[in-house]
């Protein structure tokens, strides 16, 4: 089965990882969201397209869920020295990464090609591809003013109240090279369990790419990132609420209503089912928690079971 996914980090990884180990990882696509992007230390850093890349290369800190385990912070603690910033923790080796990329953007490559070249020398089968090539900037608009997503995020801990989620650059933005062809010949499309509004929201936003989801709608499978009213990974919940929508699988669903045929919830949210069914979508009820490897797997099994029904 070839299977296209559309991917945010440390949630959507933890499935893309059970699904490489469950099918041939070389039928799997995955579409990143690159709205996370950041300049720092004169570097570019895409912090999605690493996340999923070290995940299914096995080299990811198992603690955080991104970055590269066992790192060391030599660099950021000697910047220190000069007052740069450090607040965005970036180890040695993950270093070597966005020094790499950038030095393939600088001579004038695609990050699509950047990608693809990372993912490679890290021995990862799964086509991994950003959204866009064109830099995309996810921006809150919130109480302590107008925050790249990183700042709002890492340096401030979630804490300002958003008010607005801009995508900076989404009208010049194009579908990366194999975006919009992998979604038109996928036998099913997976939308991962990551947050509806900056992760998955950012790929959807990019011109063409809602249009050719709703083209294959009978074809996807959702996997809800919120657990009884709490998000799985990250700021989900709080974000959906400040924006005046619900945190709860029925909000998720209602984000996502004419893009998936069958939607994914755990069994903490199983009475919402009747309610989201009136939307035109299939619910299916499971544990989505993956703490192990073999909840990575299971998961992943049973999705593949229900996209080749459908
Ligand atoms: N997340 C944090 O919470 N703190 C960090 O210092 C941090 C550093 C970092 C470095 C490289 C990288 O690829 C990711 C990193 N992340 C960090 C995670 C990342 O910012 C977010 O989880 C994603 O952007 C959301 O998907």
């Amino acid at each position: 089965m070839r299977l296209v996914a559309l991917a945010g980090g440390v949630g959507a990884s933890k499935l893309l990882l059970g699904l490489c180990r469950v099918m041939a990882p070389g039928d799997l696509t995955v579409i990143v969201n690159t709205g996370d992007d950041i300049e720092l230390h004169g570097l570019e850093i895409s912090p999605d397209l690493d996340i999923v890349t070290y995940t299914l290369a096995g080299a990811v800190n198992p603690e955080t869920g991104w970055g590269i385990r066992d790192d060391t912070f030599c660099l950021l603690r000697a910047l220190e020295r000069y007052g740069g910033e450090t607040w965005f923790h970036l180890g040695d080796a993950d270093l070597a990464t966005h020094v790499h990329r950038t030095a393939l953007l600088r001579s004038g490559k695609p990050l699509s090609q950047a990608a693809d070249s990372i993912r490679r020398a890290w021995g990862v089968e799964a086509r991994i591809l950003p959204m866009t090539d064109q830099p995309v900037r996810t921006t809150i608009v919130s109480d302590r003013g107008i925050l790249h997503f990183q700042e709002y995020l890492v340096k401030l801990r979630a804490e300002p109240v958003v008010k607005e989620i801009a995508f900076e650059g989404i009208g010049e933005a194009r579908p990366a090279p194999g975006v919009l062809e992998s979604l038109a010949e996928a036998d099913a499309i997976v939308i991962c369990p990551s947050n509806p509004l900056i992760s998955s929201g950012p790929i959807l936003a990019v011109p063409g790419v809602r249009q050719a989801l709703e083209a294959r709608a009978a074809k996807v499978v959702a996997v809800c990132p919120i657990v009884g009213g709490r998000s799985l990974k990250g700021p989900s919940d709080r974000m959906l609420t400040q924006l005046g929508m619900e945190a709860s699988a029925r909000g998720v669903a209602r984000l996502y209503a004419g893009l998936v045929a069958t939607f994914v919830i755990d069994a903490e949210d199983e009475g919402q089912k009747p309610e989201i069914e009136r939307w035109g979508m299939k619910v299916e009820v499971t544990s989505t928690v993956m703490r192990t490897l073999e909840d990575k797997e299971r998961l992943a099994r049973q999705i593949l079971e229900w996209a080749a029904a459908l």
